[in-house]
């Protein structure tokens, strides 16, 4: 008789809960890299994703808000969004979870205890126990060496915990194109628009010096719903001429995230960006004709995420990866990892966080946890009535698969 659901169901509660993750995409920092390190009250209540609902929650003018400091606009966000309507959005939900989480009450009137918490706190302690409490080992930063601030870090020896992993983010580079020759000139390499010979190669001596620099484990972009591969733009010219060849000769995965239209709405600055249908032909394409290149991929919207699946199934040099922002939601994330199992067995990588907030990775790894325990129960029920004997030890392995050993092995893997 195989195990019912009275048996699996515990396995993968435990499993789910006790495996530790590797979190392979956040835009989090370690202590060290000083004022870029995010965390507290005021950062949780001014996340972009909250701050695009309080301004539709909200009439105060796009100005006035901006106006406000940064403890004023998280006052505002706890009034109108908490206060004055339930906070029944998952980013919402997602302050509630980390107040809990952290023993706090998270019905207060204002913020003046939550401020007062976080103002006792050591930020290395503290970062250590959101660790612990969100269960993951370790978080995999997001890198600009053309951010002025975040190069002279680096250049001055910052040595981040080594917890935080980091990833060299290439957008300016491929996307930025003719502007960005000026900052890959205050960076000291010596670029031109034309994109010639002498200009291809400064980016990747800027490429390779980086990666080595930071110890980065990947290189990343994010890459709008009109990308192409391959076409006749500087997009395509650099990623030929130097992103692939640099990644392939270093054996570096290439996570492209794609799907996102940037600033519609300028107004909410860093929440102005939206989504598009983007084009899964381009992604076959770029995998197959570069069997050697290693490629990490999710996409933003809903509607690209069956053929994306479909797509990893033929494209064993692709790995793909998380519910990404906008697709950051229980509801989401439970059909899209369904359909994902079915199509795809273990062989993907459910979820990352893209926290931006150290203690944000205690909801979102919560909250997603939460789903991925659901829809592994499912699956497992009908295989065990299937009649396979499910045991915990394969559970035990699924989940770490899911949660960090695909994407340890992937990055170790050289494809042949
Ligand atoms: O999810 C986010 O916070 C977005 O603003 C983006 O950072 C996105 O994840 C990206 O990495 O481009
Ligand atoms: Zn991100």
């Amino acid at each position: 008789m195989p195990p019912a659901s009275a048996t699996i169901d515990p396995w993968v509660d435990a499993a789910v809960s006790q495996t530790p993750v590797y979190d392979l995409h956040t835009h989090l920092y370690s202590p060290e890299f000083g004022s870029l390190a995010s965390w507290g009250i005021d950062e949780l209540l001014t996340y972009h994703y909250l701050i695009a609902e309080v301004l539709r929650a909200n009439p105060i003018s796009y100005e006035q808000f901006w106006a406000l400091t940064l403890a004023q606009r998280a006052d505002l966000v706890w009034r109108t969004l908490f206060l004055d309507h339930a906070p029944i959005s998952e980013a919402c939900r997602g302050v509630i979870t980390v107040l809990h989480k952290l023993g706090l009450n998270p019905n207060a009137p204002d913020l003046r205890g939550y401020r007062d918490y976080f103002a006792g706190q050591k930020v290395g302690d503290y970062f250590d126990r959101v660790f612990k409490l969100a269960n993951v080992h370790s978080v995999v930063m997001t890198n600009d060496p053309l951010d002025s601030a975040e190069r002279n870090l680096w250049l001055r020896g910052v040595e981040p915990d080594p917890r935080f992993k980091a990833v060299l983010r290439i957008d300016p580079i491929l996307l930025g194109w003719p502007n960005v020759q000026n900052l890959l000139s205050d960076a000291g390499y010596s670029a031109s628009a034309d994109l010639g010979t002498q200009t291809l190669r400064e980016i990747r001596r800027f490429m390779t010096e980086w990666i080595t620099r930071m110890n980065a484990i990947y290189v990343a972009v994010s890459l709008p719903p009109t990308w192409r591969y391959p076409d006749d733009s500087p997009v395509t010219r650099v990623l030929q001429e130097c992103v692939l060849p640099v990644t392939r000769e270093l054996n570096l995965p290439l996570a492209m995230m794609i799907g996102v239209t940037r600033q519609v709405n300028p107004a909410l600055r860093m929440a102005g960006d939206s989504l598009g249908k983007s084009d899964i032909t381009s992604v076959e394409r770029i995998c197959s004709q570069n069997p050697r290149n290693k490629f990490m991929v999710t996409m933003l919207s809903r509607e690209n995420q069956h053929e994306l699946a479909v797509t990893a199934r033929k494209q064993r040099n692709m790995m793909l990866f998380g519910c990404w922002w906008f697709v950051n939601n229980p509801s989401l994330i439970e059909e899209i990892t369904r359909m994902r199992i079915e199509l795809l067995g273990t062989r993907f990588i459910p979820q990352h966080s893209d926290a931006r907030v150290m203690d944000q990775i205690i909801y979102k790894w919560q909250h997603s946890r939460t789903v991925i325990a659901g829809v592994l129960k499912q699956k497992l029920a009908d295989l065990s009535a299937a009649g396979w004997s499910v045991t915990e030890a394969q559970v035990r392995q699924t989940v770490r698969d899911f949660f960090s050993g695909n994407f340890e092995q992937f990055l170790a893997w050289t494809p042949s």
